[in-house]
């Protein structure tokens, strides 16, 4: 038997660079789970081969932001009624009183599933350890390794009843890290006083010293412009000269925050260099709800910290949970609410919006050497039926391929309507 240079060939694929219009077609040569050449008309063969008439080849999309461990329990045991976080909590807190390894192992695998289907191939999950059996976080730690062939998952140690509001919190938190969660995260709004939320702060940098993880901490997501947790993130950030292995994920308060205030911290969240995850989807939906009119729309000052040089994602945060009951897991979904609710409707920012599903989000998950589309690097990528970035946020669609580690791991085919009376109609 002849040995091939390459194992699988993808022929004619368009790739697109962000900042400009520029496309080219090419064709990408995989060989051993790697990309070992890019280049025009490639003249060997491969086993495997396919064309992909021009359509677009994209970086995976990257999950920067769900809750795996409360995926696929909408309505148990009661649906949220108020739609408010703090609601979503106690339903919360009552499903986890009856979880089991198999209940959070099979609803998680379902949702790496159907996300892989939809192009996505790094997931950061957070995983609620004030839980005390820590049954969820079992649960996905073990799932991070059983899945690890086609899917990298990321697991936040994140107490979501707060860590200082239970006897017991500050001690889960560590045990989880112990047992291997990659990052530490928080809840500084939800302690029950503001000094025991910047406590929570000094602790989850502390902890991230000792064992050597990343921090991605829930951060002010209220809309009470007096949460102001961020700037004692930022200074922590700013005095460990960490910023970029540390996340704040959500922020909304931000949004409410007054010009003059906003203006300042946006200096110091320079210096910081700190990474921000907004979730469209979710806060549109968690906040305003103590609002009349007018509403507030709930998100992070999205725009003003992307112009401000600031690393944002988007991301999912809850499909079908205590918290959102809807969703599918499509991270094009998360891209297209955010382009609506943060007004980044131009054509340079819509397609920032792409990259705030890709990227960005690469970039703050730290995958580094595992994410991009250039030779040596894992081939891992998605084909897409657009015509470009702008064109896939528009239609949303699944991935034609998914390709993780050099295998095809997932393909759609597309739906067709058929038109015909239509077209009799209109002879
Ligand atoms: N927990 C939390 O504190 N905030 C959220 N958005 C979700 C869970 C989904
Ligand atoms: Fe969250």
């Amino acid at each position: 038997m002849t040995e091939h240079t390459y194992d699988l060939i993808l022929r004619r694929g368009k790739l697109l660079s962000f900042d400009t219009d520029k496309r080219k077609i090419l064709d990408i040569g995989i060989k051993n789970g790697q990309i070992t050449a890019i280049k025009p008309n490639l003249n060997q063969s491969a086993p495997q081969e396919i064309d992909l008439e021009e359509k677009l080849i994209s970086p995976p999309f990257v999950e920067s932001h769900i809750h795996l461990d409360s995926v696929l329990t909408a309505g148990e045991p009661r649906w949220n009624q108020s739609g408010t976080l703090f609601e979503g909590i106690q339903i919360w807190g009552d499903r986890k009183k009856t979880l089991s390894l198999e209940d959070v192992t099979n609803r998680a695998l379902n949702m790496l599933k159907e996300q892989a289907a939809q192009g996505i191939l790094f997931v950061r999950t957070h995983v609620d350890v004030s839980e005390p059996q820590l049954i969820a976080l079992k649960a996905l730690l073990e799932l991070r390794d059983r899945v690890k062939n086609w899917m990298t998952l990321q697991v936040v140690a994140f107490p979501q009843d707060g860590i200082y509001s239970h006897s017991q919190n500050k001690t889960l938190l560590e045990t989880a890290l112990e047992m291997g969660a990659d990052a530490v995260g928080g809840i500084p709004h939800y302690e029950l006083t503001r000094e025991d939320g910047v406590r929570s702060i000094k602790r989850i940098f502390e902890l991230a010293e000792k064992y050597n993880r990343l921090i991605d901490i829930h951060c002010d997501e209220i809309d009470d412009e007096q949460s102001r947790f961020l700037e004692v993130v930022a200074a922590a950030a700013i005095h460990t000269q960490i910023g970029s292995r540390v996340t704040a994920s959500h922020t909304t308060a931000f949004g409410s925050y007054n010009n003059a205030y906003a203006f300042k911290l946006m200096g110091f969240l320079q210096r910081a260099q700190i990474n921000f995850i907004a979730n469209p989807l979710i806060n549109i939906t968690l906040q305003g709800r103590a609002d009349s009119y007018p509403k507030r729309r709930g998100v992070t000052r999205v725009k003003e910290l992307w112009q401000n040089g600031l690393n944002v994602s988007f991301g999912h945060d809850c499909v079908q949970d205590p918290w959102y009951s809807l969703g599918t897991g499509n991270m094009l979904d998360v891209a297209h609410m955010g382009v609506h609710i943060c007004h980044m409707t131009g054509r340079e920012e819509v397609n920032t919006c792409y990259q705030m599903v890709t990227t960005n989000a690469a970039k703050t998950l730290h995958l580094e050497e595992k994410y991009g589309i250039e030779v040596g690097k894992p081939a891992s990528l998605i084909v897409l039926d657009a015509k470009d970035y702008y064109d896939a946020i528009r239609t949303r669609n699944k991935p034609r391929y998914v390709i993780s580690q050099g295998k095809i791991i997932a393909s759609t085919t597309p739906e067709s309507t058929n038109f015909s009376l239509i077209t009799a109609v209109f002879r």
